[in-house]
């Protein structure tokens, strides 16, 4: 449906009255409404290291989730504020990785006499407490593009690797990238004493994975790929690695956000594409691609909910609160959780 014209109207004004003291990110799950008014869009770290280069803006409004918005409070000059238009804006996978619960995992593995050889590895997609734990133990952040290099760096610094928070990414990169067996994997269930496991399953496993999970791409499943593939002959399937390892494993291509785009930017026209991430991207992508036939790899709609709260009413409330000098919603990581994560990113940017 098309935006509230009068909306979008008030959403240019205020743009336009803020200038260079607002700096707009747009996430490439957002809704299109939102994109339209982004200055620039990615995924969660180039946004985030986008806006740590945009020193002049006093104010980010980050147009995505939470935890992104407290890598972008991180990574920027504490003269910015990081703004975030719905707080209840939240990532359900980030969620399944509290603090506590991954401090307690941490206790299990020093009962078991494994933590001292264990580095942390988390995935972007966490809370700014994770990645302070993660830095702490003197483990790396990863993203989709450069989870290879984190784990390969990781095992060069211990035997064992606990991964954090999704069991899909560190499954798929271990086996299909490391070379690593499905038994060398076991998966840490916060929910269970011990995570559910023996001290002998975790002294024998190489890859230990939390249990978490994203929901929207771990909702394609084995049935979407055989039915696209029956349904439209000669397509290629690219799905994002935050999909389950029996979907990748079905799939011709797997990559991040930033690797779908790239590679439907250099598809043949005529091609067919079934893309497994989430639906606002989808659509985007197949409205910019008219001479490629581009399709969601599910029937069902699988919008990112979360990423959806963030709408054309919420930005516009966020611009015109600053307009009139009111600073909503701002983002602050506590300074010592900050400096950890810090130390946790700053790791990820020296992987060679
Ligand atoms: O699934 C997500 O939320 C992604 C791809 C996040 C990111 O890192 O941009
Ligand atoms: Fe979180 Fe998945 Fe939504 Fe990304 S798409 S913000 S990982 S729930």
């Amino acid at each position: 449906p098309a935006s509230d014209p009068d909306l979008v109207e008030r959403a240019r004004a205020a743009k336009a009255a803020l200038g260079d003291r607002v700096f707009i990110l747009g996430h490439h799950y957002q809704r299109d409404e939102v994109i339209e008014f982004a200055d620039v869009t990615g995924d969660s770290f180039k946004l985030a290291r986008d806006a740590a280069n945009k020193p002049e803006a006093e104010y980010i409004v980050f147009c995505g989730v939470h935890f992104m918005a407290e890598s972008a409070d991180i990574l920027t000059s504490s003269a910015q504020q990081v703004i975030l238009p719905d707080l209840a804006a939240g990532c359900s996978m980030a969620d399944m990785a509290t603090a506590e619960q991954v401090a307690e995992c941490w206790d299990v593995l020093t009962e078991a006499g494994i933590a001292d050889v264990t580095v942390p590895v988390s995935y972007m997609n966490s809370s700014a407490d994770i990645k302070a734990f993660t830095g702490k133990h003197g483990g790396t952040i990863c993203t989709s593009s450069n989870a290879e290099r984190a784990l390969t760096w990781a095992y060069e610094q211990g035997e064992k690797v606990l991964f954090l928070p999704d069991q899909h990414l560190g499954r798929n990169t271990a086996v299909r990238d490391l070379g690593l067996s499905l038994d060398d994997c076991v998966l840490y269930n916060p929910h269970k004493p011990n995570g559910g496991l023996t001290v002998e399953q975790l002294r024998n496993a190489k890859m230990i994975l939390w249990r978490g999970h994203c929901s929207v791409h771990g909702r394609f499943t084995i049935d979407s790929v055989n039915d696209v593939r029956a349904r439209i002959p000669g397509v290629n399937v690219l799905v994002h690695p935050e999909c389950k390892y029996e979907v990748v494993d079905a799939a011709d291509l797997v990559g991040s956000t930033e690797y779908i785009i790239k590679a439907l930017d250099a598809a043949e026209p005529g091609s067919k594409w079934a893309i497994g991430t989430e639906l606002n991207l989808v659509r985007r992508l197949a409205k910019a691609h008219p001479d490629k036939e581009v399709v969601f790899l599910d029937r069902a709609v699988c919008f990112c909910s979360t990423m959806n709260r963030i709408d054309l009413p919420h930005l516009v409330w966020a611009l015109e609160s600053l307009v009139d000098g009111r600073v909503p919603n701002v983002i602050t990581v506590d300074p010592e959780v900050a400096k950890y994560s810090k130390a946790a990113l700053d790791r990820m940017l020296a992987l060679p």
